[in-house]
């Protein structure tokens, strides 16, 4: 069914793809009065708000900036006759956290998970050739039992506040663009692929599920147009001879083109790029195409002023060509999968995703800026609700990304408390129900605290690679204390080497808050040079173990994050400030990454 799908839309012969993004209007509900109302028809008083975009910046009074609890967003649009015998559709790109949607005053559905896609099937509640009427109730509460972990309090007041267990700002509403989609009644509704290749030959494996038993044709083009293979049949074979490989900063797409045909006669299709390549773990390495690579990059975030988390295009090709002036080839969706937009960029760009589910929070210590519990986080009477939305988000992520040739691997969690015993069947079973969800079964894992180490997570067995957070030199060993820092660092890369565990570990966060423009010399920290003198250290340590294979600092940019007395409007830790300018790093980390070779 269409709500199942999460093919990103598109405009050919059968399929229509029309944009509901600009202002709609927007209400806040603090007595979650709305539905009673009357609201799904109209709200009374709105104020407009842009889309996409998240609320809060907007505002210059801190209770709405702050705002917590049930708000609203409404649009008119029409819908041209042509869609008629059609399924039609609003996609909504990213709903924080929970959305209910009302179509002419008419329930459709709900959804819970704010980074991830939903379609709601209004087929059954529009007119044709009217204005029809889009009404969205969002609620953005953090709850320990749903992703990511917080708590919401009321002030003495009565006004709710998010506290998050997590660094980054509860940025809410409707963040990625909205689609009014239709498609045919018998229609394409997912397909896949898994490769073999060599010099001389790729083959790709499709799988194509359809909402029909009519016959299926597929097709792969080159980036010239012409056809290079064929198939029919729901799964098959296409065999490429002399294939230009999909290779990391070096990206090649092929359009693969699915049809469904019904006794001669074209009933729906879809197009999509992909990318000819393996990935594969093997001992220390990682692989693609079967030669190593060493990652170069960066943690991210979805940031950026006046729109918050809204996912910016413009954002995004600056980020993408700092990340390539600067010598990256990957990076980690930190810490929830991004806008579909950012993978089909990677994708052009040849750059590695490691794909994050928002799974943060998952720790009490970790949230001690908020007064963190004494209590491991997998003990709680709140896990049971929780994986039920971790599997679900999990699933729905490797659905929606597995056709990027872009994406390296799935991060399952960022700094789980793994070094409790009750941490143990929850991985157990995550891990045993997201294995067969990806058909490439790319790699899996989740980014380990510093608490969380050799000797302490009971949890190593899962990973598939290691990704450490680590922060000697910053949260603890600062300043002039750093030599102590790199001296328990090596100590603890000393007990890796000596273990038998064969698998590479990427450094997926280090990093020093820094503020730009304050220098000092000699150094302190938040200075420019303190920032410089961290990641040298860290860089003198991975070069000093060959199973180090990627380092990725935190964070890309500076950030926002909830107001707190260890952060200065925010994360200060990027390498580049929030408006996307260098501090003196990123020249430093632009003369080494460009002399790494690829498989450093
Ligand atoms: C972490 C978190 C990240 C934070 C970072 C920091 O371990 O994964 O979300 O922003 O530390 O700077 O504290």
């Amino acid at each position: 069914t269409m709500e199942k799908d999460l093919l990103y839309p598109v405009t050919n012969a059968y399929r229509e793809d029309q944009k509901l993004d600009g202002l709609w209007d927007f209400k806040f509900d603090p007595a979650s009065e709305g539905e009673a109302n009357g609201w799904p028809t109209g709200l009374e008083d709105p104020i407009k708000m842009p889309v996409p975009a998240s609320f809060n910046d907007f505002f210059t009074d801190k209770d709405a900036r702050e705002y917590t609890g049930d708000f609203w967003y409404l649009k008119k649009f029409f819908v041209p006759n042509y869609f008629e015998g059609k399924k039609v559709g609003i996609r909504f790109g990213a709903a924080t956290h929970r959305a209910k949607i009302f179509v002419n005053g008419q329930e459709i559905r709900s959804h819970e998970g704010g980074f991830l896609p939903f379609t709601a099937d209004i087929t059954d509640a529009i007119k044709l050739g009217e204005d029809n009427v889009v009404a969205v109730k969002i609620n953005n509460e953090l709850h320990r039992d749903a992703l990511p972990a917080g708590d919401t309090i009321t002030l003495k007041n009565g006004k709710k506040m998010a506290k998050p267990f997590f660094d980054f700002y509860n940025y809410s509403g409707l963040n990625r663009s909205v689609h009014l989609v239709a498609i045919p009644k018998e229609n394409i509704e997912d397909y896949s692929t898994t490769y073999e290749v060599s010099n001389d030959q790729a083959t790709v494996h499709y799988s194509v599920e359809a909402d029909s038993n009519a016959d299926v044709k597929v097709s792969l083009a080159d980036e010239d147009g012409h056809v290079v293979a064929t198939a029919t049949g729901a799964e098959g074979d296409l065999v490429v001879e002399n294939p230009t490989l999909w290779q990391v900063r070096d990206a090649y797409l092929y359009t693969i083109k699915i049809k469904l045909v019904q006794g001669g006669t074209v009933v729906d299709e879809y197009s999509d790029e992909i990318g000819l390549r393996t990935i594969e773990i093997k001992g220390h390495q990682i692989l693609v195409n079967h030669k190593p690579v060493y990652l170069k990059g960066f943690g991210r975030h979805e940031d950026s002023i006046y729109a918050g988390r809204a996912f910016d295009l413009n954002v995004e090709r600056r980020d993408l060509n700092l990340m390539k002036w600067i010598g990256a080839n990957s990076y980690r969706s930190s810490h929830y999968p991004y806008d579909e937009q950012a993978y089909k960029f990677a994708d052009r760009e040849g750059i590695l995703i490691t794909d994050e589910v928002p799974a943060v929070g998952f720790k009490m210590a970790a949230a001690s800026f908020l007064g963190g519990l004494d209590q491991s986080f997998f003990d709680g009477d709140w896990i049971d609700d929780l994986y039920k939305k971790h599997i679900d988000q999990v699933k729905d992520m490797i659905k929606r990304d597995k056709n990027h040739p872009s994406v390296l691997a799935w991060s399952l969690c960022n700094e789980p408390d793994t070094s409790s015993d009750s941490a143990v069947p929850y991985f157990t079973k995550l891990f045993n129900d997201s294995a067969d969800l990806d058909p490439e079964k790319r790699p899996r894992t989740f980014t380990l605290n510093e608490d969380d180490t050799f000797e302490t997570s009971k949890c190593l067995k899962f990973p598939d690679f290691y990704l450490l957070n680590r922060y000697p030199g910053w949260y603890h060993k600062w300043g002039y204390e750093i030599s102590d820092g790199e001296a328990g660092l090596r100590a603890e890369l000393d007990e890796w080497q000596k273990s038998d565990i064969d698998k590479p570990i990427v450094f997926s966060e280090y990093g020093a808050d820094t503020e730009p423009g304050l220098h000092k010399l000699p150094s302190i920290m938040w200075s420019e040079e303190y920032q410089i003198e961290l990641l040298e250290m860290f860089n003198r340590v991975f070069d000093s173990y060959d199973f180090i294979r990627g380092e990725q600092p935190w964070n890309l940019a500076d950030f926002q994050t909830v107001e707190g007395n260890m952060r200065v409007n925010g994360n200060k830790k990027g390498i580049f400030t929030r408006d996307r300018q260098p501090k003196a790093a990123a020249f430093y980390l632009r003369k080494r990454w460009n002399s790494l070779p690829l498989d450093y």
